[in-house]
């Protein structure tokens, strides 16, 4: 796969040598390029931006440089058929999920425009595309001071769902089936006594049934009290009775066919 990342701050994306997407480049899985946008620009001081037409605070990002920078950038190399993909985060686009990154780890080629200030003037994503997909994606409701941090989020989110990329493949077929909907249950390692704190007895009993069952309730318990609203989208069909019961004890049950909490969900 190949990222090319567009920023006033291109230092802000080391991060990316690092880790696994570190590795993933040198290893030739993935060919990541930092842009730094004023490359782009062709007077004095090397400006990006200016005030907003209509009035109001701050200042948005010339369309005339971003499209300049995007124009090379998305450009398909010769005898590189992939269609490029533009994405901008900000946050006032889609919420990037688990499934978004899933979709985007089948790309041949993505694009990430930072901004900065107040946004980029919106005819640049008009402008991209017309020739190509541009998805603009928050990475949560609080606000950042640019793109780069989210940048950062959503390349490790994709890379590490590359073939070859994370070591052991099993640790992603357990993430996306283990307990499907649901938040990840506690984990423990040596000593089994530390603090005066104890590792629970059943991780240690040997008894895979029991710890199966132990982290299931703990992942429900969790999931209720962190993240009803996971919790209200399960599929009842996927849950079983110790489940039920559970999820009752917490106040939920499966009414009309659905997940509820309330009144008449006290079984
Ligand atoms: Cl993608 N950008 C900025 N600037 N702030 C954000 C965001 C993105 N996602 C949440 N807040």
């Amino acid at each position: 796969m190949r990222i090319d990342v567009v920023s006033i701050f291109p230092a802000y994306l080391q991060a990316l040598d690092l880790s696994l997407v570190g590795k993933a480049r040198r290893t030739g899985l993935l060919d990541l390029r930092v842009h730094d946008l004023r490359d782009w620009t062709d007077d004095r001081h090397r400006t990006v931006d200016d005030t907003p037409f209509g009035g109001g605070a701050g200042m948005v990002m010339r369309p005339d440089v971003w499209g300049a920078a995007l124009d090379e950038v998305m450009r398909p190399a010769p005898g590189e058929p992939v269609d490029a993909h533009l994405l901008v985060p900000t946050p006032s686009g889609r919420t990037f999920t688990q499934r978004m990154a899933e979709e985007l780890a089948g790309d041949g080629h993505l694009v990430l425009a930072c901004g900065r200030y107040e946004g980029i003037d919106a005819r640049v994503a008009e402008h991209v595309g017309a020739r190509h997909r541009v998805s603009e994606v928050s990475i949560g409701d609080y606000v950042l001071n640019g793109g780069e941090a989210a940048a950062l989020v959503v390349v490790e989110a994709v890379v590490r769902l590359l073939p070859g990329v994370v070591g052991n493949p099993a640790s992603l077929v357990e993430e996306s089936h283990g307990a499907a909907g649901l938040l990840e249950y506690p984990v423990y390692t040596k000593p089994p006594t530390w603090e005066g704190l104890e590792v629970p007895e059943v991780l240690l009993s040997g008894h895979h049934g029991r710890v199966e069952r132990w982290r299931r309730d703990r992942a429900l318990e969790r999931t209720a009290e962190r993240r009803p609203d996971l919790v209200a989208a399960l599929d009842p069909a996927t849950l079983d009775r110790a489940d039920l019961a559970v999820l009752a004890r917490l106040g939920w049950s499966v009414v009309d066919g659905r997940v509820s909490r309330g009144p008449d969900a006290v079984a």
